[in-house]
Order: structure tokens, then sequence, then C-alpha cells
């Protein structure tokens, strides 16, 4: 890996992400935050690879582990740490909280807390843009617990047989919270199962943002010329727990020798190695600058008023 523009953008885009999520952390001891945070922290280089080469009349659905995919597809870092913070200011108006992000102008579809459910939904959005004859790519986000979902099968027929343009990405991370994959598995080569509904698919093993972004560029360009959906599985690794802020490898289920290999590999630190590092060290301070200003701008937003509680539960 060089310095050039290209790393650049990769890197801000995976600092940045880094950054917003190391802040969200720290504060979420204080009680401030009133959602529960599932951190993306190790896994980011797959949304920043995938969302690199995407327009902006594209569109992503994301799970609720759905920070990075939200910010990479440009997603207003206001409103999602309003959203944390359940004021009205917040992208889903501050009722959802962490695992609901959304943005209509961005590109994101709503997001959703149960497992796999946004992968028909996004095969829905898909099919519209066929239907219309847009020029539209629909890409969702989900973990390889959501393969297990009766609705991925389902969807992955679907989509083969009417040739839709939706990419599926799969960030492997081996756990569905505490049960890695071979306790859930016989056979454990995701992608064969899915070559098997006639969709191609491509195993990345690497958390080099350079490779998963060559794998999307061919993915999206395939989907782009109307070859139907395309199928990467990411293998990433989560480093922190599965929902919270902290480290739990102390909790039996995994050991830190597991996590190390990709701590080494870790993409930030591995561009920032190869970047200028008065470069970096400005980009560094740029973000920080941004975050505080997003921090603050929850911070002094006001709270909900009564008369707000009852909006949103029907469609107005
Ligand atoms: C239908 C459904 N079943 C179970 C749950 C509880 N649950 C929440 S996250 C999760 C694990 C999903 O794992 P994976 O898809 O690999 O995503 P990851 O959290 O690893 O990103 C489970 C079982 C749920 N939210 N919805
Ligand atoms: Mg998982």
């Amino acid at each position: 890996m060089k310095d050039t523009s290209d790393t650049r953008r990769l890197f801000r885009q995976l600092l940045r992400i880094r950054l917003i999520e190391e802040r969200v952390a720290a504060i979420y001891p204080s009680d401030k935050i009133k959602s529960p945070i599932h951190l993306s922290i190790g896994q980011e280089a797959i949304s920043v690879a995938v969302c690199d080469v995407l327009q902006p009349q594209d569109i992503i659905a994301v799970s609720y582990r759905g920070h990075a995919g939200y910010l990479a597809k440009g997603g207003d870092l206001k409103g999602m740490i309003a959203e944390m913070y359940g004021k009205p200011a917040g992208c889903a108006f501050g009722k959802g909280g962490s695992m609901h992000l959304v943005s209509a102008e961005a590109g994101v579809m709503g997001a959703s807390a149960v497992v796999g459910t946004h992968i028909p939904l996004a095969a829905g959005q898909a099919l519209a843009a066929k239907l219309r004859g847009e020029d539209k790519v629909i890409v969702c986000f989900f973990g390889d617990g959501a393969t297990e979902e009766g609705c991925f099968a389902e969807t992955l027929n679907f989509a083969a047989l009417h040739k839709l343009p939706l990419f599926f990405v799969c960030e492997n991370n081996g756990y569905a919270i505490h049960s890695p994959l071979k306790k859930r598995w016989a056979n454990l080569d995701i992608c064969a199962r899915v070559r098997a509904y006639g969709v191609p698919a491509v195993r990345t093993e690497t958390s080099d943002v350079t490779v998963m972004r060559a794998a999307a560029e061919a993915a999206v360009a395939a989907i782009r010329d109307g070859e139907g959906p395309q199928f990467l599985e990411a293998v990433t690794y989560r480093w922190l727990e599965h929902v919270g802020p902290n480290e739990d490898y102390a909790a039996g289920y995994r050991s830190r020798d597991e996590m190390e290999p990709w701590e080494n590999e870790d993409p930030v630190a591995r561009l920032a190695a190869v970047m200028d590092a008065a470069w970096v060290e400005k980009t560094r301070a740029e973000i920080a600058a941004e975050i505080d200003e997003a921090v603050e701008f929850a911070e002094q937003s006001p709270i909900h008023q009564q008369e707000d509680l009852y909006r949103h539960v029907y469609a107005q």
C-alpha cells in the first residue's frame, strides 16, 4: 500500500469511523446514550470498501450493527449522535437509537434489530429499481448469523431468479452473539451455499481495505451490467463485545489470541504507517473537531416534548 489519493480517501473514512465509534464507546458509561450499541470496531473496512465503489443514488441496507455503513454511505454524523441521545434532531427523530439509523438523503434504508429482516426489504428496493428501470445498486450488509434465517435463502432465490441489482455483503465475524460458526454449521462454506442458488460468490479473508474494494468493484460492475445479484463473504473480526463498549475476552466463549492477528493487520494502523505523518495528524485533528461538534450538537439539542410521544406511531 502506498500514499495515493485513493488510499487517503479510504484511510480518512476508516479513521473517521474508528474515531467516532471510540468516542461513542467513551460516552456510553455516562448513560447519555439511550440505546444499546453494537460497535463495528475491527470490521469497518468492509463498509468503507463497498461504499467507496457506490454512486449517490445507490442504496444500502444495514443491520443493528450499522454505524460503519451509515457513515461510509454519507449519513449525517450529527443526526447519528443525536439519535443515540434520543433527541428529536436524530436521524430517526430520536425514537430508534443506534440500531435504527436511517438516511433517505444518503441512501441508507431504515435498519432493523430483528436479524435478517432487512434482507428481503433490500430485495424489495432492488425489485423496485429494476421495474422502474433505474440505474441503482442495492447493497445489503448482514452478519454470518443472518445467513441462518429462512428469509436469507428465500431472498437469494428470488434475487437470482429475477436478476435483481442486489449486492449481498456478509460480514462474517465468526460469531452470532457468543456462538461460533463451527458450533452452528456442519458445512462452514457460506459461499458454496450461496452458489447453489445461482448467485456468484466471492470470499475475502483480509482486513486490507484495498483487497475488499477490488472485490466490491467487480461485483458492483457485474450488477450494473445486468448480471444479477452478487455475494461477498468478507471474513472479519469483532474486537469488542457483541453489544456494548467493552472487550469481552474474559467471558469464556473466545480468547484474545484469536483477535491478535486481526489487531496486527488493523487497516487503520497499517495505512497510517505508509501515509505522510503530518497529513495523518492533520486529518485526525479535523475528524476530532468534527466529532466534538456533533457531540456538542447532540448534548445541546432539546429533548422531546410530551406531544411528540404519540407521533410516528402510525403513518401520518
Ligand atoms: C430473529 C432474531 N433472532 C435472534 C435475535 C437475537 N440476536 C441479536 S444479534 C444476534 C446475532 C446475529 O449475528 P450475526 O448475524 O452474525 O451478526 P453480528 O452481530 O455478528 O454482526 C442475535 C441472535 C434477533 N435480534 N432477531
Ligand atoms: Mg456474526
